[in-house]
Formats: C-alpha cells, structure tokens, sequence
C-alpha cells in the first residue's frame, strides 16, 4: 500500500513538473490551415506544446501585432505582407542554415514567388482566388468577376473582407493589373466594389464556407483551398476561374522579432517542410503546399483535383498580388471608402 502511495505521488509530481516545464510554440495562423495530427505529431517529436490562434484577415493579423500583440513563435502571412513587416521591424531575418528541407521547395513557385522572399519567410501554401457557386442552384454561371453585379442574387453573395483581393478581382473585371498604382484605375475599380456592394451580403473571409455549405450564400469570392474543403460535404458547391482572370498569392511562415521560442520556431517550419508532413497537409488542408517532395505522396484524386492544381490556361491567367510600397496607401483610402460607402 505504501509503495503504491509512493509510485502514485511520484508519478503526479513528475508528470506535473513535466508538462510545466514543457515549452510552447505559439502559432499565430489562418483558420482551418494546418492539420491537427501534425501538430499532434510535432508535440510529440520535440516534447513540447502547440498553441494555435487563428486569423481570417492579413489586415487582422497585421493590426493585432501591429498593436503590441507578442508572444507569438510564428505568424503566416501572405507574401505582399513580407516587405512592409519586416521594415517596420516586425519579424527577424531567417536563418537559413538552421533548416534543413529547404531544398523541397518547388522550384516553378519560386521563380513566381521569387527567391529573395526566401529571406523574409518560407512558403507555406499557395493559393488562388475565383469564384465559388452553388452549381445545384445556379447550374450555368458564367464565369465573370462580373456576377456580382446580378441583381437576381442580391443578398446571397459575399466578396473577401481583404483589400487586394476584392479590389483585385474590381481591377481584373476592367482589364487592369491587380498590381496597378495608377490612381485613375484604382479609383475606377473602387467605384466597381461599391457597385458590387449593394448586391452582397458581406464581406467575409471565413464564415462564406458556412454559408455556401447551406445555401445562404449562392456565390463568393473564395479562396480555392476553402472550396475544395467544403465541396468534400457539399459536392454542390464549385469553383470557377473568373475569365477576366484570378489572383495568386503565398502564405509564408515568420518568426516574429520578439518570438520566444525561436529553436522552436526553427524546428516547426522544418518539420512542415519535411515531403510526408507536407502532404498530409495538402490532403488535409486542400491548399497546395510548395514542396516537391510532397507531389509524389499525393492520392490520385488529390493529384486530380481540378480546384488545387489549375489547368495551364487557368495559371497563365493568374497574377501574383504583390507588395507594392507606398502605393499601400491608395489602397487602404479605396477600402475606407468602399466600407463607408452606402
Ligand atoms: N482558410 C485559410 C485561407 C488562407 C488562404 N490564403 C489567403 C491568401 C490571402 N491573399
């Protein structure tokens, strides 16, 4: 009896003291971005625990941190945030030798992306942006940034709560760059938001998936990885790449200035680099993670899927949203007047 008292105390203090002791990696990410079992799997490989916050929004993150949010290990954002983080001091520089799997980066995302972005973070998943409709009751949409004019589904669409990505789509509808900084097309693209307003429901950047998945919504501006997750329950929900064409962008992994946990940080972005993490995570996540070594790990019907892995006409006709310096600004005035417009 006294032994047992003695083991079970023993254990209590040792598994106490243990998971006290035990650091965590906190990540600051996209919702519905990374799957659980790797974090699991992680957790376990380096003794260590996993917090996870999730964001919808560049512009959410950014704000968060940009108003003293600390103590996150790692945050994710997309590549046209990488410049202006880093020059206001927002993240460190990577180190480059203290990742090892660095070389399953697909090259051909690279050359797009551009090698130097490297210095600042390491892609984590690539995705587009087009057009998601309820095909059961909308069966011959035609593929056009122009839907959202339609006053027929006034009410029942939704545009990303995301500057450059509703403004992009505004600007590809008019034939013009996504990356423009002529004032005359952005302002003309503005004027197409707020026309585009008064037939949406919202701007939103998460909760569309819900609302396609029951028909609230019968079309949105969403993201391909988004689409092809919920059009696993819902069969009834397609994707389509906008003729006019459709926005490319990276999400990347950074370690922040103040991260405590750099090892830590360090040891987690290799680990997602490793081929087998990265393709369960494409399985899981169905965005498509830049990793070479991962393509080959894929399912078929993974390999297939029309929504991940656009047709070479689809990705001729995608651009990049790039970071683009000063011209921020007339950006951020489009979006001040967009969302105070009537
Ligand atoms: N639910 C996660 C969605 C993240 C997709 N990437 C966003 C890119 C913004 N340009």
């Amino acid at each position: 009896m006294i032994r047992f008292l003695f083991l079970t105390l023993l254990a209590l203090i040792s598994f106490g003291c243990r998971d006290n002791r035990l650091p965590t990696l906190q990540l600051f990410i996209w919702s519905d971005y990374i799957k659980p079992d790797l974090v699991r799997e992680f957790e376990q490989k380096y003794n260590c625990k996993v917090s996870i916050d999730t964001y919808d929004s560049n512009e959410s993150m950014y704000s968060k941190i940009k108003l003293g949010a600390s103590g996150y290990d790692i945050l994710v954002p997309s590549n046209y945030y990488l410049t202006i983080m880093m020059q206001q001091g927002m993240l460190q520089p990577l180190e480059h030798s203290r990742l090892h799997n660095l070389h399953y980066l697909d090259p051909a995302y690279l050359a797009i992306m551009g090698k130097e972005s490297l210095k600042l973070g390491i892609p984590y998943m690539v995705s587009t942006t087009g057009i998601a409709y309820r095909s059961d009751k909308i069966p011959h949409l035609e593929p056009t940034w122009g839907v959202f004019d339609q006053k027929e589904w006034r009410g029942r669409m939704t545009l990303l709560n995301e500057v450059r990505e509703a403004m992009g789509a505004a600007l590809l509808f008019q034939g013009h760059s996504v990356n423009t900084v002529n004032p005359e097309e952005i302002e003309a693209a503005t004027q197409v938001v707020i026309r585009w307003k008064q037939n949406l429901a919202k701007f939103e950047s998460e909760q569309y998936k819900s609302g396609l998945a029951s028909a609230e919504f019968l079309v949105s501006q969403a993201y391909n990885g988004d689409v092809a997750q919920i059009e696993q329950e819902t069969p009834e929900i397609d994707f389509a790449y906008p003729k006019e064409g459709a926005l490319l962008s990276a999400d990347y992994l950074v370690i922040p200035k103040d991260a405590k946990q750099v090892a830590l940080a360090y040891a987690f972005i290799d680990f997602l680099l490793e081929p087998h993490v990265a393709s369960e995570n494409i399985i899981y996540t169905r965005y498509l993670a830049p990793n070479k070594g991962a393509y080959e790990l894929l399912p078929p019907e993974i390999r297939q899927n029309a929504i991940l892995f656009p047709t070479p006409e689809q990705l001729a006709k995608l651009e990049l949203i790039r970071y683009l310096g000063p011209a921020n600004r007339l950006y951020a005035k489009a979006w001040d007047k967009i969302k105070t417009a009537d």
